[in-house]
């Protein structure tokens, strides 16, 4: 009866699908062999009631702002547009003489990395995907991909990374698609083999990324090497990032320098990048730093270059104006109810402090401003993943923590027992940084960081008595990695006496890790996959195996219990539903599901709750264990 339900599957009665569409659906397998996705969503959706939600009352939300727009705003060309009609060479060429500040949006990915724990699903962003498109033309790119998205989309979503960049690309498609590539750590905390990285740069540009941007999470040009040469294979754009940290215009500050930066960005320039990026993760590039160094590198490399800053001193907007006065050729920032603390700084007020001069974007604000009052209202679904951050912080200049780890390390450090130690923690952050050689700190290397910090604090250890201390301590294993060599080596090399005392005499690595990394064997990944989830395996997801095997076959089976959930609204997804509310889910074109909830029963000696549902008006119970 299987074959016969995919085949009666209207997707595949409307001559649309051929065996493509299996292999982009490894569920559609699970779908048609339980024949009820209806049960399976009742179970989804009680387990968020009862686990969750804890059976309280949930909180109610309004209906979310629909953006009101006018045709006639709609500009034709997108920067995806140009670019393909131009060519590469041509559109580099223009963005350099364009007078104009260009900007990229980052709104889908970055904002929300800093300030809502990445948590914003696809279904969210496909909302707002057209409306974007039409109305935000005018963008060099939209960042929406990469960085944690790629995780936490499957750890915490329980949703593809792929779906979400096919989707989007579908209904994106005039503006160009930027990511953030962690180097040889991929979208991963690790490095990874030299043909995973390879095979995923190919992979996402074919799926639709234009702009890839590639850092490495101590500087080290030799492990950006494979993503650039790879990332230049695909015919896209590449933007090699410099990670930005300490602070240029102090001269007691020697090792981050201004030749320092001169001479990596030439370097990048040096193998072929088409952008060069200034990445300030942290927001430590101050305003007439910001001037300074732009102007130097504006004197010493041709490629354009790109500015990427946080704005959790309250100074990022003024870091944007300072590097668009010097010449910078585009900056990042979010829309303005995504923007500001650790995320980048509001768009709309780059947009108007340029009005009316030399470096005017032209940008109709109207547009923005409607889809900004969209993710207003989306914000308050997803408040719980909120910080708790309300005032801008110049602290931040003296601990260089990066806007995600922000407001990560204090829940961090809370679940490990240290509630009310944040502040020790923040101060061990920077005796971390300089036991370790006052390194670049950005995904992973400032994981290394974090993770010592707090272990520092567990341990009642300082700078002054770590080395002594900390020979019958077993250290964090990314403490372990770094020490070794397996992150990548970082300006200056790792201090001999910390690392001698971590590795008890294990010998560390000075070569890149790629080199020593066997290559990932695709096709017994593929073997597995096939075998143990009954599906057609793509190489999408074999690399998510490769890059996340528990997490990843943790959302197969998520898959197989509960369907794809996709298709809830983000407030039943996070807490299910109220006594007497109803949802509507189109579980296909077409086909609507009503599903209301009836009555949470008590829990019974088993330990399960009975949850009485409607679905289409009939009558269904359904079990669910409690595990508060
Ligand atoms: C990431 O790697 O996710 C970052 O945002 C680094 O700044
Ligand atoms: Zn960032």
């Amino acid at each position: 009866g299987f074959l016969v339900n995919v085949l009666n599957n209207p997707i595949f009665k409307d001559g649309k699908c051929s065996t493509k569409f299996i292999d982009e659906n490894p569920d559609l397998f699970e779908i048609r062999e339980s024949k009820d996705r209806g049960t399976k969503l009742l179970q989804f959706i009680g387990n968020a009631v009862v686990n969750e939600n804890k059976c309280s009352e949930k909180p109610l939300f309004d209906e979310l702002y629909v953006p009101k727009l006018s045709k006639e705003i709609i500009t034709t060309e997108g920067s995806r547009d140009l670019f393909n009609r131009l060519g590469k060479e041509k559109y580099i060429e223009s963005i350099k003489n364009e007078s104009k500040l260009l900007l990229t949006d980052t709104t889908m990915r970055d904002a929300h990395q800093s300030l809502l724990a990445t948590r914003l699903r696809t279904y969210d962003l496909l909302k707002v995907a057209q409306p974007t498109n039409d109305y935000m033309k005018d963008l060099f790119s939209l960042e929406m991909w990469g960085g944690a998205t790629y995780d936490v989309a499957y750890r915490f979503l329980n949703e593809s990374p792929w779906i979400r960049l096919e989707k989007l690309r579908e209904a994106i498609p005039n503006i160009m698609f930027q990511m953030l590539f962690r180097a040889s750590n991929g979208v991963g905390y690790k490095n990874y083999p030299d043909n995973v990285i390879e095979e995923f740069i190919k992979e996402s540009a074919q799926k639709g990324i234009d702009v890839f941007r590639i850092f490495d999470s101590l500087n080290w040009v030799e492990n950006m090497k494979p993503s650039i040469s790879a990332a230049l294979d695909t015919g896209k754009i590449v933007e090699s990032s410099i990670c930005y940290t300490g602070d240029i215009l102090d001269k007691t500050k020697t090792k981050y320098d201004l030749e320092y930066y001169v001479r990596m960005a030439q370097e990048l320039e040096s193998l072929g990048s088409d952008i060069i990026c200034i990445k300030d993760m942290a927001g430590l590039l101050k305003p007439y730093a910001a001037y300074t160094l732009i102007k130097e590198l504006k004197k010493n490399v041709s490629t354009p270059i790109h500015l990427h800053t946080h704005d959790t001193s309250g100074n990022g907007i003024a870091t944007c104006l300072m590097a668009s006065q010097a010449g910078v050729d585009i900056v990042d920032g979010a829309l303005e109810t995504m923007a500001g603390l650790t995320s980048q700084p509001s768009l709309n007020a780059i947009i108007e402090a340029l009005k009316n001069t030399e470096r005017d974007t032209n940008i109709n604000l109207y547009g923005y401003e409607e889809i900004g009052s969209y993710y207003k209202d989306l914000r308050k679904v997803y408040s719980k993943f909120e910080s708790g951050l309300c005032n801008p912080s110049a602290e931040i200049y003296k601990y260089e923590i990066p806007g995600g780890q922000y407001t990560n390390l204090k829940p961090q450090a809370d679940s490990l027992g240290l509630v009310n130690k944040f502040d020790k923690v923040k101060e061990m952050y920077k005796e971390a940084n300089d036991i370790l050689g006052d390194i670049i700190k950005v995904t992973p290397s400032s994981k290394v960081v974090g993770d010592l910090a707090i272990f520092m604090v567990k341990n009642n250890l300082t700078k002054d008595n770590i080395l002594d201390e900390g020979e019958k301590l077993s250290f964090p294993d990314s403490v372990l990695d770094y020490c070794k060599g397996m992150i990548g080596q970082p300006e200056g090399g790792i201090p001999k006496d910390i690392q001698t005392m971590v590795l008890k005499g294990e010998k560390p690595i000075d070569v890149r890790p790629g080199t020593l990394i066997p290559k990932e064997d695709f096709e017994s990944v593929k073997k597995h996959l096939d075998e143990k989830f009954n599906m057609n395996t793509n190489i999408r997801n074999i690399l998510s195996y490769t890059l996340y095997p528990k997490v990843y076959e943790d959302y197969l089976k998520h898959l197989q219990s509960y369907n794809d959930i996709s298709k809830l609204e983000s407030h039943v997804y996070f807490y299910g539903l109220n006594k007497g509310e109803e949802c509507e889910v189109e579980i296909e074109e077409g086909k609507v599901l009503t599903i209301k909830l009836i009555d949470i029963g008590e829990v019974k000696e088993n330990g399960t709750r009975t949850i009485a549902f409607e679905l289409n008006a009939m009558i269904r119970e359904i079990e669910i264990k409690d595990n508060n």
